[in-house]
């Protein structure tokens, strides 16, 4: 049965019978839709953090995680160990992708030389494997926000040898992203923004780590490392604010140093939802602005403020994604589903490793044949089309094209009685709108 004893997840469609949770009932992988097969629409990945290194602590407990590596003691020793059990569960999985950083993969050193040495040990085991396998990397990235060094920041920090560490942590790193062919890139800045605007210059803080990232564009460059660019938004926690708040504010970011096309964004549900957004709503803001890079898949919870980082199971949020993905015409140039998400601390044993992404991977296998059914009746696109069918033509069809003006307004307007102005306003039926949607998902799920 090998290192985890588990049986390899395999889609069984309507099937009953079998193990709840332990198979697939939607997620079928070479299955044909809207033109792709749905591993290329969904593109998997394992986060190495969550699923091997997170023992399922919470602010107030102690990790709960039972997994069958905790038999090496020594932190060497289990790190090498944890690249075999990773690439028997992604194959088990059917996942193609993973994504890492590079503490999450073997333990520090005193110094950087040392601490890199450590890590090219793994780097060199995964790179085997990888070759073994045919598994690849969707992203790796650095994590300059677990040391306590990094305390007030890493590109942020007010600490010259602090940000001096960074650049030469990031080097490394993207000389292991090149390495291993990295798809992608990630900067979270997780410690990048502040506590308090009293003690923090914010233009000098952010015209660093703009000079940061640049270095990073030019250094990729020289080493021939092509892996796209992406800054993961988010507005808080672990800091009080951070810099790359959301989309929009990563983006306003991106132009204002002249980065933007160099980097796109990963968005994240559950982030979303910290900033008082939708995962849509983020993923529609990057995908009209042209910055869709890849997706964080996880959700969080309405009843708490916390990053929950829960594994995807509402259909309805996964239609939506889904949804705004078809009309991108995939996820990024470079894109994929990676599932920054953990099992709830009840949910312990190495088994639940499995479950847990079984759900995500299903529910968003869902997800994306409700929203194929909903584009291939231009449901959408239709109610779009007809809301804004003022602009087609006259008045309207003259702001489009730029020849409106003030007086030109005014002409048209000044001698309107309120009564046309009025009727000239539709109803949207936004309920019937809602309850279309429903259908759809009841009814493609069905015929699934
Ligand atoms: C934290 C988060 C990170 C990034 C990578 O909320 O999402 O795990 O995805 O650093
Ligand atoms: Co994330």
């Amino acid at each position: 049965m090998g290192l985890w004893d588990i049986d390899k997840i395999e889609y069984v469609g309507h099937a009953k019978g079998v193990e709840e949770g332990l198979a697939f009932h939607y997620y079928d992988k070479d299955r044909v839709v809207a033109g792709k097969p749905m591993k290329d629409w969904l593109r998997f990945a394992v986060a190495w953090w969550h699923t091997f290194n997170q023992g399922l602590v919470d602010p107030f407990g102690d990790p709960t995680a039972q997994r069958p590596y905790y038999k090496y003691t020594d932190p060497m020793d289990q790190a090498l160990a944890k690249v075999d059990y990773a690439f028997e569960l992604f194959q088990k999985l059917g996942v193609e992708f993973f994504c890492f950083h590079d503490r999450d993969l073997a333990p520090e050193g005193d110094t950087l030389r040392e601490t890199n040495a450590n890590l090219d040990k793994v780097v060199d085991k995964i790179e085997q494997n990888m070759h073994d396998t045919g598994v690849k990397l969707l992203w790796n990235t650095s994590s300059l926000f677990t040391n306590k060094r990094f305390e007030a920041g890493a590109g942020t920090s007010p600490f010259a040898d602090i940000y001096a560490y960074s650049g030469a942590q990031l080097k490394h790193s993207l000389e292991i992203g090149k390495r291993l062919g990295a798809e992608n890139y990630v900067f979270w800045g997780g410690r990048e923004g502040y506590e308090s605007l009293w003690n923090t210059e914010m233009k000098r803080e952010q015209d660093h780590i703009a000079a940061l990232f640049q270095m990073c564009v030019d250094y990729a460059h020289e080493i021939g490392m092509d892996a796209q660019f992406l800054i993961e938004p988010k507005p808080k926690e672990p800091t009080l604010h951070q810099y790359d708040y959301d989309a929009a504010t990563t983006i306003n970011f991106l132009r204002t140093y002249g980065l933007d096309k160099d980097f796109k964004l990963n968005l994240e549900g559950n982030h979303a939802n910290l900033a008082m957004h939708t995962y849509q709503h983020e993923i529609r803001v990057a995908r009209e602005a042209g910055f869709l890079g890849s997706l964080d898949a996880n959700q969080g919870d309405k009843l708490i403020g916390w990053d929950m980082d829960e594994f995807p199971s509402d259909l309805y949020e996964t239609t939506a994604v889904m949804w705004e993905v078809l009309a991108a015409g995939g996820i990024g140039p470079h894109g994929g589903l990676n599932f920054d998400a953990k099992p709830r601390r009840t949910s312990f044993t190495p088994e639940d490793l499995f479950r847990t992404h079984v759900v995500g991977m299903d529910s968003f296998a869902a997800g994306l044949l409700v929203a194929a059914k909903m584009h291939e009746d231009k449901y959408i696109e239709n109610l779009q089309e007809q809301r804004y069918s003022s602009f087609d033509s006259g008045i309207g069809k003259s702001v489009e094209e730029g020849k409106a003006s003030l007086a030109s307004l005014e002409d048209y307007a000044i001698d309107k009685p309120q009564a046309e102005l009025i009727a000239a306003c539709k109803s949207d039926h936004l309920e019937s709108v809602k309850a279309t949607i429903n259908n759809y998902l009841v009814e493609a799920l069905a015929q699934a």
